[in-house]
């Protein structure tokens, strides 16, 4: 061990990312190996700032989420992700880990891909070990399928991999960036209600998976989808790109509505942002929407309509609050 690894200590920040093609169920629960490939933009908004010191005296890791005692579902996960890093590492040390949020947890604002994207590099950092970005974003995944993806600025495709599960399976699912024209997107959020949602995504993915018979023909479109994606980007089409993002995303709404008993994330006040960014795009204005397991809509815009488009969101959905992201910068260690 050199004078890194004795100092045992590590603070990470990474950013949320929204897929633009979306991860909707796992082949694989205990890998989170996912059914299909996403694609996702990393924003430069809501950054998760995570601190991680190894604690040579202590026999239970002790975990604060912005600033109260983690318990519960969220205390294991971190645990179980921690224990990973240590079977790694070979160094059996508990952890203290302090984690900061500034999105609403568990709202579908991608709070668990920042989270898990921030642990990874400062827990795999107070470790000693020192993991390139691909092999970073496969243990991330670990955590949060999403976090893969938050390892990386900009665009990035999480490739689903091939095999049922175990080594194999664990090795070919990992991020990594995606080649794009010269776009300049920006990303309007609408927080119609930041309030944690009734179902988590992990349960309700894995209900779609079982029981909605829609969700086979969704997950054949989006490997089209994907495909299109690709080259809409590199074209540098926003056009396209947001046409292929809003389907996307509506048919995986459709995969949980159909689901037995159905999910239902969609809110009054998410169908009138939607009916808002239909209203623009009819007066010219290229925006297309996209929602993930929770109420909230986010626009997909050209930079310069961004400020256009978010007040048009704000008198449309008065309640809301609303923000523009821009493509954000992936996972980075601070100075200590
Ligand atoms: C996504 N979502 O691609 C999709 C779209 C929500 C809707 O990734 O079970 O928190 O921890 O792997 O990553 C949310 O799921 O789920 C998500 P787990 P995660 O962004």
């Amino acid at each position: 061990p050199g004078a890194a690894t004795d100092r045992a200590v590590a603070t990470a920040v990474a950013q949320p990312n929204i897929a633009l093609i979306k991860y909707w169920g796992k082949r694989d629960e205990e890998l989170v190996l996912p059914r299909t490939d996403s694609l996702s933009m990393t924003l430069d908004i809501f950054p998760t700032t995570t601190r991680v010191h190894l604690d040579r005296t202590a026999l239970h890791d002790r975990v604060a989420l912005n600033g109260a005692s983690a318990t519960g579902e969220a205390l294991r996960r971190i645990v179980a992700f921690l224990d990973l890093v240590r079977e790694r590492s070979g160094r059996p040390e508990r952890a203290v880990v302090d984690t900061r949020n500034t999105v609403p947890t568990g709202a579908g604002l991608a709070s668990s891909a920042s989270g898990f994207a921030a642990l990874a590099l400062a827990a795999t950092t107070a470790y000693g070990l020192d993991l390139g970005p691909v092999a970073l974003s496969r243990l991330a995944r670990r955590g949060s399928g999403s976090a893969s993806r938050s390892v990386f600025g900009g665009f990035a495709v999480w490739h689903a991999g091939h095999g049922a599960g175990g080594p194999d399976g664990d090795l070919a699912s990992y991020a990594e960036p995606v080649p794009a024209g010269d776009l300049d997107p920006a990303l309007v959020v609408a927080v119609v209600n930041a309030g944690p949602k009734d179902v988590s995504s992990r349960a309700a993915m894995r209900r779609t998976v079982d029981t909605s018979p829609l969700y086979g023909p969704w997950a054949a479109s989006s490997r089209d989808d994907l495909a299109a994606m690709r080259t809409a980007l590199l074209r540098a089409d926003l056009d396209a790109v947001g046409e292929i993002a809003e389907r996307n995303a509506l048919g995986m709404h459709a995969t949980m509505l159909a689901a037995r008993p159905a999910v239902r994330y969609l809110a009054p006040a998410s169908l009138t942002v939607l009916d808002a960014v239909a209203r623009l795009r009819r007066d010219g204005v290229c925006a297309y929407a996209t929602m993930d397991a929770g109420p909230n809509v986010k626009v997909l815009c050209r930079r310069v309509d961004a400020e256009r488009v978010a007040s048009v969101l704000r008198g449309a959905a008065p309640g809301s609050t609303v923000h523009v992201a821009l493509p954000g910068p992936g996972a980075r260690l601070l100075d200590e």
